[in-house]
C-alpha cells in the first residue's frame, strides 16, 4: 500500500523568524552573505563561494549573456539556458567569460594599412573605442601602436585614409610587458592617466590590453564573482541527453559552474551524466543537479552521482504546473527542511558539505530570507529576474505598463527542444509542464538585489546573525495560522497605493 507521510506539504509564507538577542556588533555593515556552492570536506572551504546567496535560473526568459555579466557582477551567478543549440550557449558563456578582466584579450585589431573606414566597421561590430594595431591585425601580432575613436572625426577625416596615420605610434604608446601585476598595471593607467594600457610580450607582440573602465568597475561591485584569471564566473545549465557534446564545449568556452536541469533529477539519467562529467572535468568545473524533495533524492545525487550541490523544488515555480499535470512535487519549506536535515546528517556522518539550493516559487523578498532560515545554502530564481532589464526578453507594453515575457522551460514555447525528444526521436511535447505569460518590469539587477540583499542583512542582525551559517544556526521558525498572516499585513487603514491594485 502507497505510503502516506505525517507531515503536510508547507511553504515559506506559512512561517515566521522569532528575532534572537542582536549585539552591537550585528549591523548590516558587518553582515557576509558568502555562501558555498561545491561540497567540501569539515575543516575546508568550498573551491568557489557565492559573494550573494542568489543565481537565476537555467531558463530561456531569464538567463543569457547580459544576466550572468550582471549577476557575476553582483556577486551571484547565472546559468545559462540550455535549451539552445550548444554552440549559442557556448557563444554566451564565452562573452560572460570576455567580459572583463584585468588582462583582456583584445578582440578588435586592426593592421596599420588598414582604412578607417574599416577601423569604423571594427568599433561599430565590436562596440569598443580602443583598437590596437599590429602588424597582421592578429590579437597577437607585433605591436605597432593604438588608435581611437578621438583619433580622428567620422564626417571630417577622408575614411580611406590609413590607420597608420593616425595612430599613436608605439614609441608613443605607454605599455606593460608580460610579468606585470595587476595592481602594477592599474597604478600605469593612473600616472599616465590613460584608458587602456597594451601589454607586450618580450618580442613586442600584443599579449592583451588592461582598462581603466575594468578598474572602475571594479570599486563599483566590489563583490563581483571572479575565477583565478579576474574573469567573471559563468554558469550553465546542462541536460542529461547531449551532455557528452554540450559539455566540452562549454568547458572550451570557459564555464565553471553546471547544473542539471531537471523537473525530477532523482534519476539513473542523472547519476550517468553526473558520473560522466565528473571523471573528465572534476578538476576543472563544479557540477550541481537536482531537482530533488526528498532526504531519499538528496542521498542519491549526493552518493551516487557525486554531485557538488544539490537543488530542491518541484512544482512550486511560479510558471510551473508540474502538480497538477503528473501529480508529484512537494510543499517548497517541507521539501527544503527535510533535505536540510538529511545534508546534516550526512555532514555529521562522513564529515563532507554539501551546499543546497533551493529552486523556484519564492514569491517575495520574506520567502528568500526564509528559506535561507531554514538552511539552503543559495536560492535559484527565475521569475524575479525575468522582471529585470538584463533578462533577453524584449519589453512589451500592455494597457500603459511595461511587461516582459515569461515562460517556463516546459511550456509549449520552449517545446523544441531535445530535453522533450522522446525516444523515437520526435520533438512533439506530450503535455505542458509550464506556463507561458507576463511578468512587470521592475528595473535593474542591482537594483532589485540591493533591496532583497538589504532586507536580508536586516533579518540576519535581527537573529543575531553575521554570516549566513549563523543565520541558520539561529533560526527558530514558526507556524503562521490564516489568521496571524491576515494580522502581518496592514489592517484598517486605505493603502495609498491601493488604486495600483485595482486595474492589475
Ligand atoms: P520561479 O522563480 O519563477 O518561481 O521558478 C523558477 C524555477 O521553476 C526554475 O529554476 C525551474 O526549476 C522551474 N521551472 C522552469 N520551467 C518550469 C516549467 O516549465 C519550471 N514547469 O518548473
Amino acid at each position: 500500500m502507497a505510503k502516506i507521510l505525517d507531515d503536510l506539504s508547507r511553504t515559506f509564507s506559512e512561517y515566521l523568524l522569532i528575532p534572537r538577542l542582536t549585539r552591537k556588533e550585528h549591523l548590516p555593515r558587518n553582515v557576509s552573505l558568502a555562501a558555498p556552492i561545491a561540497r567540501f570536506k569539515a575543516g575546508e572551504a568550498s573551491r568557489l563561494t557565492l559573494n550573494i546567496p542568489v543565481v537565476s535560473a537555467s531558463m530561456q526568459a531569464v538567463s543569457g549573456t547580459d544576466m550572468g555579466v550582471a549577476l557575476a557582477r553582483q556577486g551571484g551567478m547565472a546559468f545559462v539556458f540550455c535549451s539552445q543549440t550548444i554552440e549559442a550557449q557556448a557563444a554566451m558563456i564565452a562573452k560572460i567569460k570576455a567580459h572583463k578582466a584585468g588582462f583582456v584579450r583584445s578582440d578588435s585589431n586592426v593592421k596599420p594599412t588598414a582604412t578607417l573606414r574599416e577601423l569604423l566597421d571594427v568599433m561599430k561590430k565590436t562596440g569598443h573605442s580602443t583598437v590596437p594595431v599590429t602588424e597582421d591585425g592578429s590579437s597577437n601580432g607585433r605591436f605597432m601602436g593604438i588608435i581611437t575613436d578621438k583619433d580622428f572625426w567620422e564626417f571630417e577625416d577622408d575614411l580611406s585614409s590609413q590607420v597608420k596615420g593616425y595612430m599613436t605610434p608605439k614609441e608613443k604608446v605607454i605599455h606593460g610587458t608580460v610579468g606585470i601585476t595587476l595592481k602594477e598595471a592599474n597604478h600605469q593607467l593612473y600616472k599616465h592617466k590613460k584608458e587602456a594600457l597594451p601589454i607586450l610580450e618580450a618580442d613586442g607582440r600584443l599579449n592583451s590590453l588592461v582598462f581603466k573602465k575594468d578598474y572602475v568597475d571594479h570599486i563599483n561591485n566590489p563583490l563581483e564573482l571572479l575565477d583565478p584569471r579576474k574573469r567573471l564566473v559563468a554558469a550553465a545549465g546542462i541536460n542529461t541527453h547531449d551532455y557528452k557534446e554540450r559539455l566540452p564545449a562549454l568547458v572550451e568556452a570557459g564555464v565553471d559552474v553546471v547544473s542539471f536541469d531537471s523537473s525530477d533529477g532523482f534519476s539513473e539519467f542523472q547519476k550517468e551524466a553526473s558520473l560522466w562529467a565528473r571523471e573528465r572535468y572534476a578538476d576543472k568545473l563544479i557540477i550541481g543537479g537536482g531537482n530533488v524533495v526528498s532526504a531519499e533524492g538528496f542521498r542519491y545525487l549526493v552518493e551516487e552521482a557525486q554531485l557538488d550541490f544539490v537543488k530542491v523544488g518541484i512544482g512550486g515555480g511560479s510558471i510551473c504546473i508540474t502538480r497538477e499535470q503528473k501529480g508529484i512535487g512537494r510543499g517548497q519549506a517541507s521539501a527544503l527542511m527535510e533535505v536540510v536535515e538529511e545534508r546534516n546528517r550526512y555532514f555529521r556522518e562522513k564529515g563532507v558539505y554539501i551546499p543546497i539550493c533551493s529552486d523556484g516559487g519564492l514569491a517575495n523578498d520574506t520567502q528568500i530570507i526564509i528559506a535561507m532560515a531554514m538552511g539552503a545554502d543559495f536560492v535559484m530564481m527565475g521569475r524575479y529576474f525575468a522582471m529585470t532589464n538584463e533578462s533577453p526578453t524584449p519589453k512589451v507594453s500592455i494597457k500603459g505598463r511595461i511587461y516582459k515575457p515569461y515562460w517556463g522551460e516546459g511550456s509549449n514555447r520552449a517545446r523544441n527542444w531535445e530535453r522533450y525528444v522522446d525516444e523515437k526521436g520526435s520533438s512533439r511535447l506530450h503535455f505542458e509542464e509550464g506556463v507561458d505569460g507576463y511578468v512587470p518590469v521592475v528595473g535593474s539587477v542591482n537594483e532589485v538585489l540591493a533591496m532583497t540583499l538589504e532586507k536580508m542583512r536586516a533579518t540576519m542582525c535581527n537573529l543575531g546573525s553575521k554570516t549566513l551559517a549563523e543565520f541558520t544556526q539561529n533560526a527558530v521558525l514558526t507556524l503562521v495560522s490564516e489568521q496571524s498572516i491576515e494580522e502581518g499585513g496592514t489592517s484598517n487603514i486605505i493603502k495609498v497605493d491601493s488604486k495600483f491594485d485595482d486595474d492589475t
